[in-house]
């Protein structure tokens, strides 16, 4: 039975609330990059670091899964065969939506992690720059989210599924980041079906066989209604 593997973006969660980054004031009109989402930003100024991410686990927290999220949860339960699903988000909608195995390629608010050890451990509600490590006890504490220059998780895993997806879809994203941006080349080279599902198209639109236009909420359960009643 054919492995289907999923990428999402930001705008997977978009109608759950939560802000994209390079649309019209999407956060990066708001904050500066270089600032919030690099090493070099994070050990000039960890307060201003700990905000950012401290407001984004509050926006998080508050918002809801939505249609799609929930689709593609349903998806993973019905299909017969293998459905891996590889995130950019750091939130935890795909999880509360019921999705069981989610493979966070850019980290996760709802985690932090030690600069110094490497240690991990559930993020509180507010980080601080001033907490220190539970296992080594120095003040080098972060979220873990993968910043611009860091290499994302799982890549190992997740190159091994793309060499053995029949279907890669691309939900919710600008293809502007890599290596997330090379994953339909790669899916492309080995002979997988590629499919686009965006509000409009995206910087890779040509190199995807079918896509699909409009609010994830519409066209995510629409096209996993129509997988699933395929004979
Ligand atoms: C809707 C919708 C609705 C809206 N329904 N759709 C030059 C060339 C090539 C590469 C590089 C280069 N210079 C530097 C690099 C590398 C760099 C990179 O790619 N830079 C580019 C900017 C050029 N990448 C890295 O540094 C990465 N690491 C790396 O490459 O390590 C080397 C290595 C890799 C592999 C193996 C070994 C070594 C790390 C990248 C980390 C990205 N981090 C961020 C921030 C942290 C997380 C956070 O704070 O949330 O991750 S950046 C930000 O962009 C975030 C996102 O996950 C990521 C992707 O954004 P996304 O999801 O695509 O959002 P948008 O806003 O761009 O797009 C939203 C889309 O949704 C739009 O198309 C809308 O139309 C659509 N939409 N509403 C459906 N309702």
């Amino acid at each position: 039975m054919k492995k289907i593997v999923i990428l999402t973006g930001a705008g997977i969660s978009a109608e759950s609330g939560l802000g994209t980054f390079r649309d019209k004031d999407g956060v990066w009109s708001q904050y500066d990059l270089e600032e919030v989402a690099t090493p070099e930003g994070f050990f000039r100024n960890p307060e201003k670091v700990h905000h950012f991410y401290n407001m984004r686990r509050a926006n998080a927290m508050a918002a809801q899964p939505n249609a799609a999220h929930d689709a593609l949860a349903r998806l993973e339960r019905d299909w017969p065969g293998q459905v891996i699903l590889v995130t950019q988000n750091i939130d935890d909608l795909h999880e509360r939506a019921g999705h069981q195995r989610v493979i966070h390629m850019h980290g996760e608010l709802m985690e932090a992690k030690c600069a110094a050890c490497d240690a991990h451990w559930p993020a509180p509600e507010r980080m601080r720059a001033s907490d220190p490590c539970p296992e080594c006890g120095e003040l080098s504490t972060r979220p873990d989210i993968v910043w611009f220059g860091e290499i994302p998780y799982d890549m190992d895993l997740i190159e091994k599924h793309l060499t053995q997806c029949d279907v890669f879809a691309s939900v919710g994203t600008s293809g502007q980041v890599y290596p997330a941006a090379g994953f339909v080349l790669q899916a492309n080279a080995m002979g997988a079906h590629t499919v686009e599902l965006n509000l409009e198209p995206s910087e890779l639109s040509g190199m995807f066989e079918e896509r699909h236009e409009g609010p994830a909420s519409e066209i995510v359960p629409d096209w996993v209604e129509a997988l699933l009643s395929r004979p």
